[in-house]
């Protein structure tokens, strides 16, 4: 299942960086940016489609080999200007097309909601060692998380796009996580985005905490897995 997910607008996200906080204004002002920008979103939702497609390859092949699904769902989206825009003026990134196309690698983004931590490793193998998949950067904030307790494995890679003028390599980022800690990063992002101003210290301390509780769920439920696995097998010799 793919759903596909409309970017958010944060006004006090671009507030902290534009303060004027005026949306209208900073898009008229970088209007020649926007509309290259908008010339290029067929390349960025065919690198998105060509990456959910390999997903959902993946998924249904370990369906038919191994009995399981990898795969709980796909979330994809593609960013909107004005979350560009803040994400370049916050970086400290010229606004110009060619800045945006070297230094904005998240503008098509795929998310994996994987069942286990194990599966979330197993398809970010099987996808970099396809061909035409090349990786850019990887960053696993499932091993180390970040301070905000945020755990996710991260991936940006391009896939070739085939268009008119030939073919191009566009970039994608991937997210892969369980359903634990998709849970976690939605209600945190939820939390973070409704308050509407900076998270308090024992805020952050709770969440911080549930994320800890989340990663021990996480690894209980591998455990269940690796068990149920080698029980199966074991079961499965004693018949042959
Ligand atoms: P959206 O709408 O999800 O795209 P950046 O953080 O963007 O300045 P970088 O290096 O691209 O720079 O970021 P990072 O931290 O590697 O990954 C950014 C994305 O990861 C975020 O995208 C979130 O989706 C997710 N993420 C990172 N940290 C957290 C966190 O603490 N909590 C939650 N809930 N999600 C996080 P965007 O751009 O924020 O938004």
């Amino acid at each position: 299942m793919i759903l596909e997910k409309k970017a958010r607008f944060n006004p006090t996200k671009l507030a902290s960086v534009y303060p004027s906080g005026d949306l209208d204004l900073l898009i008229a002002r970088n209007a020649e940016l926007v509309d290259r920008y908008l010339r290029l979103v067929p390349s960025y939702n065919g690198a998105m489609s060509e990456m959910s497609t390999k997903l959902e390859v993946l998924d249904d092949e370990f369906s038919l080999l191994l009995d399981h699904n990898p795969i709980h769902h796909l979330e994809r989206r593609l960013k909107s200007p004005s979350s560009i825009l803040e994400k370049m003026i916050r970086k400290g990134y010229p606004l110009t097309i060619d800045s945006l196309k070297e230094n904005v690698h998240d503008i098509a983004g795929v998310r994996v909601i994987c069942n286990y931590i194990s599966d979330v490793y197993q398809l970010s193998d099987m996808l970099l060692s396809q061909d035409d998949v090349q990786l850019m950067r990887r960053i696993d904030y499932i091993e180390t998380p970040k301070p905000s307790g945020y755990r996710s494995l991260h991936l940006i890679v391009t896939v070739p796009v085939h268009l008119s003028t030939g073919s191009e390599h566009i970039p994608v980022e991937v997210q892969l996580r369980t359903v634990t800690m998709d849970v976690w990063a939605s209600l945190e992002h939820e939390l973070n985005y409704k308050t509407d101003h900076t998270p308090s210290e024992e805020m952050k301390a709770r969440l911080i905490n549930c994320a800890g509780a989340a990663a021990e769920l996480d690894r209980h439920m591998e455990e269940l897995l690796q068990t149920s696995r080698s029980s199966a097998a074991a079961d499965q010799q004693a018949v042959s």
